[in-house]
Order: structure tokens, then sequence, then C-alpha cells
């Protein structure tokens, strides 16, 4: 917060009137400073942002191009999250010597409190969601913190409350659990949490990023500013990260869903066990959780062990282990009709999160998927279908890439439904299903293009297949 007030006289550039741009103008709005609200979106209306939000009223807002003295006028960008870094606007704002910041740079800055912060290719959102719930759970335990107790938690980032909107509520004794995003990391200078994670890196967002190694490089930077008082938690099974370990200055935990570990938290059968300096101490039993599937696993021992690591006692974190339910649009149970079960993945953006929703299907399935293009290889969701999926229903962009993909992989095509909207798939779906099978929306890409974002695809799957006749 201190370091707030040294940003006296500063002229801030908001690039984005999505979430994190209104929210990270309202901050600096609040503490005075100077703000342009600028968007490459020229459909919008002034009117409209204001209306939306009043305390911008007298903020100048800039739509479509951007004009240089509006540039020349500011010192600091700060970027919403779905903004390319490499942008020819934003070259042109570093070329004039202009700081680029993210919006979660800009609300780190505002930071009083620890923070645990959480990233990852897949498992971000019900890590995060999950370590939420553990630490307000250990805010009722006044021993918790090391001894120094937690005064109040707030859950932000890419799960979808921007943590500008909330950082004004942090205390010396606060925890911030931040689910933080490859965008959102590319542009963090001082972030700092007290406890990190990576859950795990496959390819994703490679439009974005362009190569693995920049999507890497990316994500590491969520350690970048932690030293020898700050922890990492590490997937063990990820071999990139298990390289990582020796490159960070953080201190490095590891938890493992294959590996008995010496130091950390592993899977041993069906027990999840921490291990630290020697002793054993068993941390639950699979068994007890809600989540299902070895990724699910996973992300509770990421949770735990992150919660471990900030001085929360295993007894609190059980309690709040076993009681937890998955996340909405992540393999999320929706509704049967005619005795086919129907289950929302939306939030399967990626390959790698599809992978997971088609192995945690235990019934034949009718699969919908395609979207947006991210560049994204369909070939290994394809071999995860192991026999099970009945009918392939596609749509969105990327709908012919994953056919020929699944032809070349030796799906059988007469199995491929191309559609041409998320209404005709859930149709066609339920036409073909029979009593006993699962219809999936998992689509392995992301939902923009066609949807707003991924909530508005899965909420739409969810009452169409609440609203079909029996
Ligand atoms: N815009 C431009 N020029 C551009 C790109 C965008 O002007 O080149 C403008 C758009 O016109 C729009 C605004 O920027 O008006 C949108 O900004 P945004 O895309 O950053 O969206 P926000 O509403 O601010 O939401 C962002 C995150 N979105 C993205 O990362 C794409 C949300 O993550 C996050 O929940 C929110 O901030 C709060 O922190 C969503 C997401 O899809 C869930 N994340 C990706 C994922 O999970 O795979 C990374």
């Amino acid at each position: 917060m201190e370091r707030a007030l040294q940003l006296e006289g500063k002229k801030f550039l908001v690039f984005g009137t999505g979430l994190s741009g209104i929210s990270a103008a309202e901050l600096l709005v609040r503490h005075g400073f100077s703000v342009i609200l600028y968007d490459g979106n020229d459909k919008q209306r002034q009117e409209d942002i204001w209306e939306k939000s009043p305390i911008l009223k007298d903020t100048e807002i800039v739509l479509g191009t951007l004009p240089e003295p509006v540039i020349a006028a500011c010192d600091i960008a700060v970027l919403s999250p779905g903004v390319p870094t490499d942008l020819a606007e934003v070259e042109q704002m570093r070329g004039k010597g202009m700081e680029i910041w993210g919006e979660i740079e800009l609300a780190y800055i505002f930071e009083r409190g620890k923070v645990l912060a959480v990233t990852g290719t897949n498992g971000k959102t019900t890590t995060t969601a999950l370590l939420g719930e553990i630490m307000k759970h250990a805010a009722s335990e006044p021993e918790a913190a090391g001894g120094k107790g937690i005064s109040k938690v707030e859950v932000v980032g890419n799960i979808g409350i921007p943590y500008t909107s909330v950082v004004e509520n942090t205390d010396e004794r606060s925890v911030t659990v931040a689910e933080i995003s490859s965008f959102q990391l590319e542009t963090v200078h001082t972030f700092c949490p007290q406890v990190s994670a990576i859950l795990n890196i496959t390819p994703d967002h490679l439009n974005r990023h362009h190569t693995m190694e920049a999507y890497v490089q990316a994500k590491m930077q969520i350690a970048a500013n932690q030293g020898k008082g700050q922890v990492c938690i590490l997937n063990y099974e990820d071999s990139v990260l298990r390289e990582f370990a020796g490159k960070t200055e953080a201190q490095t935990v590891f938890f493992s869903s294959r590996h008995k570990l010496p130091q950390g938290m592993y899977l041993d059968g069906e027990e999840i066990v921490w291990v630290w300096d020697g002793t054993e101490a068993a941390v639950c039993n699979t068994g007890q959780l809600q989540l299902i599937g070895q990724h699910n696993y996973e992300n509770v021992m990421a949770a735990a062990a992150m919660a471990i690591m900030y001085g929360v006692p295993i007894e609190k974190i059980r309690e709040v282990l076993v009681c937890f339910t998955a996340v909405a649009h992540r393999i999320e149970y929706v509704v049967t009709k005619r005795g086919v079960r129907f289950y929302n993945d939306s939030k399967g953006t990626n390959p790698d999160a599809a992978i997971q929703a088609i192995r945690a299907m235990k019934w034949p399935t009718l699969l919908i998927g395609g979207g947006y293009d991210k560049d994204s290889e369909y070939e290994d969701w394809i071999q995860s279908f192991d026999g099970k999926v009945k009918k392939f229903v596609l749509l969105g962009a990327t709908r012919e890439k994953i056919k020929d993909a699944a032809i070349r992989m030796g799906y059988p095509e007469e199995n491929i439904i191309l559609t041409e909207s998320l209404r005709e798939a859930v149709d066609v779906c339920y036409e073909n299903a029979v009593s006993g099978d699962a219809v999936l929306l998992s689509p392995a890409c992301a939902s923009w293009g066609m949807f707003e974002n991924y909530e508005q695809r899965g909420d739409m799957f969810k009452e169409m297949a609440r609203a079909l006749t029996e």
C-alpha cells in the first residue's frame, strides 16, 4: 500500500473495458489518479460504460484507434489480461517509454496482506476455490498462519473477480487467494506471493504466446520475485516443473500422484500423505472426497500443501477437503433425462482439460467439442477416448480441424457430426443417446467467437439440457 503513495502524479492509461479494465480504472480513480480508459472495440458506447460505472463519469474514455497524444499524456499502461503484450499499440507505448503493467501488478501495489497464488494450465480454478475455502475456514482458527491468525480472505483473479476490485479490503493479517493466468503473469513486475503453486504446464494459448517456451516462461513469472522466505509448490510429475525447482530462489515443495516423496505431499494408493522432516501425517483418503479423478487429487494436494505451508493445521484442511464439491463448468453434473446423464465441462478449454473430463466418464459418451482456434493439437485428446465416445459432435471454428485429426487418429468418420450451434449439438446428442449414456460438453477449445465466455457457454448448455423433454 505504501508503494501506491509513490505513484503520486503518475498518469494511467487503462487498456480494456472488460471486468479487469473497469475495476482497475475504478481503483485508480478512487485514489485520485488521472486515468484515461481505452478499448480497441469502437462498437461500445462511452455512455454505457459511464452508466455501468458511475465513478468513472469524469474519466476520459477512448474507443477504437488510440491517438498518439493519449499515449504521450500517460506514464503507465495497465493492460487487461486479454490484451496481447505484443499488440502494435502496446509496442507503441513501450517505444514512448511508458511502463507496461497488468491489472494484477496494479492491485499488488495496493496489497497490505499476504498472497497465495495458483497458476497452471489446468486445475487453477478448482485449486483456487478449494484453497479459498480452506483459508476462510482457517480464519476461525486463531493459531493459523504461525500464530498470527487470519483476519479475512479474498478470492480473486482469473476465477472471475478482478484483484483490483477487492484489494482495498486487505490488511496486515488478511490473505488473498489468487488464480493467475499466463496472460496475467506476462505483465507482473513486483508481484510476490507468500506461497505460489504451478500445477502443470501443457500446451495452451499458443496463438497468444506463440511458442511453448514463451508460455512456460510466463507461468514461471509467478515465482520470479519469490525468495528463500517464500514457498513454491510444484507438481513432481511434470518434468518442466521438476526442473524449475532448481532454478527458483523460493523454497520448493513437491506434490505427486505417482511417487512416494521423501518430503512434501503424495498419493499412496487412496491415501493422501504429507511428509515433512521424516514425519508422516495422513491428510485424507480419496474415498472421503467429493471431487473425483486423479487430476482433482492433484488439485487437492496442491491446495492442501499451500495451506500447510501457510501454517494451517491439517485437521482444519481435512474438514474442508471432505465437503468441497466441484466448481461450476468443470465436469459438473447437470441433469439426467430419459436415463441420459448430462455433464457440463465448458471450462475444458484446452485438450489437456478435455482429456481429464473424458477420462472421468464411466459411460458411453456423446461428446460435444470444438470452438475458438488457439492453435492447439487435438491428437492426444482423441487418443484418450478409449472407445468411449459413441458420437463426436463438433461445432465452432475448429470443427473441421478436429474432424481431420479424428479421422487421422482412426476415429470412425460416420460417428462424427458437424453442427452449426450448441442448440443443434445438444439436440443431436439427445436424439442419438440411449438410457445409460452420458452427454458431455467438453470442447477442448475456448468459447470466444460464439459465446462471451465459457460460463455463458456452460450456462446455455445446462439450460438446454434441463429443458429437454423426457
Ligand atoms: N481488448 C482490446 N484489445 C485487445 C484485446 C481486448 O481492446 O487486443 C478489450 C476488449 O474489447 C474488451 C476488453 O479488452 O472490452 C476485455 O478484456 P479481457 O479480455 O482481459 O477480459 P476481462 O473481462 O477483463 O476478463 C479478464 C480475464 N479474461 C481473459 O483473460 C481473456 C478473465 O479470465 C478474468 O476472469 C477477469 O479478467 C478477471 O480477472 C477469463 C479467461 O478466459 C475467465 N481466462 C483465460 C483462461 O482461463 O483460459 C486466460
